[in-house]
């Protein structure tokens, strides 16, 4: 398999860490590559020219961060992240990470085309709202209450992710100081050889 992506997609580092927890790492070779120019190699496997895309084996493209962590999850030796006894619970879980993911990305790109005026629009305040009562949500959610992720799952990954590109990308929202419970949830999610090997840079 080809999983297509780069160093500072929350979406990419989603797909690969469920690659690594599945224990496929030798079963999936790296595409490193920029989605933001018109990069050929890219665009003849997905033409939305997003990452991460994963070109199966069989040479079948699959697009979406959770379609491709669904797939890779019915394949290697690891964990299951998607437990079937807490299927509602860890789905759930993964929509508030992705949510949260969603709107912090959303933010850093309209920043970055529109400039600091895109926090002021009407779209950039929802998204900060958003934001914010995601955050409260996660800090005080049945998962994070729990303290460890353990045993992990694709929620947990997905939720880790997004509260470390927070950090990585928007380090004003300052959330590990108003959201305690959760920042220590989150440390001993980033603990995991997993997390190390794909620190956003
Ligand atoms: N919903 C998609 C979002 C993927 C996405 O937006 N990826 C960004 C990188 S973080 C990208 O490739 N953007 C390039 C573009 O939109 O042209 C997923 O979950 O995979």
């Amino acid at each position: 398999m080809e999983l297509y992506l780069n160093a500072t997609s929350p979406y990419a580092r989603v797909a690969r860490i469920v690659a690594l927890e599945r224990g496929l790492t030798d079963d999936v070779s790296l595409r490193w590559c920029d989605p933001w120019v018109d990069d050929e190699a890219l665009l003849a496997v997905n033409p939305a020219s997003r990452v991460p895309a994963l070109v199966t084996d069989e040479g079948t493209t699959l697009s979406e961060s959770l379609l491709i962590a669904q797939y890779l999850n019915a394949r290697g030796n690891g964990i299951d992240l998607l437990p079937g006894a807490a299927l509602a619970e860890v789905l759930s879980h993964t929509g508030f990470g992705q949510g949260l993911i969603d709107a912090a990305f959303t933010t850093v790109i309209a920043r970055k085309h529109q400039g600091a005026a895109a926090d002021e629009s009407v779209l950039g305040q929802r998204r900060e709202r958003a934001i914010a009562r995601l955050l409260a949500t996660l800090e005080g959610h049945e998962r994070t209450r729990k303290g460890e992720p353990e045993p992990l799952t694709l929620g947990d990954i997905v939720v880790g992710v997004a509260l470390d590109y927070l950090s990585f990308r928007l380090p004003e929202v300052d959330w590990p100081s108003r959201h305690q419970q959760l920042a220590a949830w989150h440390r001993a999610l980033l603990g995991r050889e997993s997390f190390r090997e794909t620190a956003f840079a």
